[in-house]
């Protein structure tokens, strides 16, 4: 039987590798799987859990949904829609929190990390986030959802939502545990400067990152300046994980080229990083180049981007709004 797949993405810009790799790549490769329903979402309400500039988050809307386009989201195979057309994921996320527990949210490393040090500072709305998650998630009776490492705890706090809703309300099997998908190889890709953190939209070096709007020369020269160290290249992938920054570019040549970690050092054992970084620009240009050019061209027709998003949403907002007064039923609205 096929998979009810639901995933994300943010529009707060600078979509990159990690992106691509974690998530994106995934969608593409579930949409064209025999039997799957896939919806695909441009998670906007999420977006402004962090400050935003209006005029901004629009092209980034845009943009993100370019993205899904370019690397092959198809709108008429998959739903493809910005979060705040359908209003049930706002109406659905209240209820749910009323369900999900403030310990519950409290041990959410994702808020941690991202509220800093000044956590009194946060939005309430960054504190709720993974409800709104669960909510998204839960609406569309998704069975799978395909995530980065990094959101397999929220996806856990979903299924614990889920199984408390259906319990308080004695509605067994109402919301629908989902299972994360989380590709076994290289589901976190790291800052091209630091090994130990993830590449990601908010690191303020430029070079830290791919992005997915990034042109051949860009490309080239972040490669050529990516952090290693002076040891050569070796077969042996214990000698590894203390070379978090090495790990990761081998990680990225393996994931793009579909192949094992160790074929890659295979590939290279004994050679120099001047070699592989060249054979690793080439295959990043390969993949990456022919979705930037897309989005470009897609970025210069935002009626045919607005029309792809307002044909989803009206297809989104039936199944969502269907659940949600389902959902109203059960509470005594
Ligand atoms: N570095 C990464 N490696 C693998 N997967 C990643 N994802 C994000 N970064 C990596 C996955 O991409 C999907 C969409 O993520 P998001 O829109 O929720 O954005 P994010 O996770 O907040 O992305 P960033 O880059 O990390 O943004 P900031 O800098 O704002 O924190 C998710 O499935 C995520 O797992």
């Amino acid at each position: 039987m096929g998979k009810k797949i639901f995933s994300g993405v943010q529009p707060t810009g600078n979509l990159h590798l990690g992106n691509y790799i974690g998530a994106i790549k995934n969608f593409v490769d579930l949409q064209n799987q025999k039997g799957n329903e896939c919806v695909y979402c441009v998670v906007d309400l999420h977006a402004i859990t962090t400050k935003q500039d209006p005029k901004i988050l629009k092209s980034n809307i845009r943009e993100t949904t370019a993205a899904f386009l370019a690397s092959g989201i198809d709108p008429k195979k998959s739903i493809i829609f910005n979060q705040s057309l359908v209003p049930s994921h706002s109406e659905g996320s209240w209820m749910l929190g009323c369900i999900a527990r403030m310990g519950w949210l409290n041990r959410m490393t994702q808020f941690k990390e991202k509220a800093g040090k000044d956590k009194e500072k946060a939005s309430v709305g960054l504190y709720i986030y993974p409800v709104l998650m669960a909510a998204d998630i839960l609406l569309y009776d998704a069975t799978h959802v395909p995530v980065g490492e990094d959101q397999k705890q929220h996806l856990e706090l979903s299924r614990d939502i889920a199984q408390k809703f259906n319990l308080d309300f004695n509605a067994p099997d109402f919301l629908r545990a989902p299972e994360p998908l989380i590709q076994k190889n290289f589901s976190r890709i790291m800052s091209l400067k630091d090994g130990k953190n993830k590449m990601s939209k908010s690191d303020p070096s430029d070079l830290s990152r791919i992005n997915l709007t990034d042109s051949k020369d860009q490309i080239v020269n972040k490669i050529k300046k990516a952090k290693t160290d002076n040891d050569p290249l070796s077969d042996d992938d214990k000698n590894l994980s203390d070379r978090p920054e090495v790990e990761n570019l081998l990680g990225i040549y393996s994931s793009l080229n579909d192949q094992s970690l160790q074929n890659s050092l295979n590939e290279f054992s004994g050679k120099n990083f001047s070699e592989f970084k060249k054979k690793l620009a080439e295959i990043v240009v390969e993949k990456i180049s022919p979705i930037s050019i897309e989005i470009n061209k897609l970025q210069k027709d935002s009626n045919y981007i607005d029309i792809v998003l307002k044909e989803g949403g009206e297809r989104a907002n039936k199944i969502a709004s269907k659940k949600v007064s389902e959902m109203k039923k059960i509470v005594g609205f």
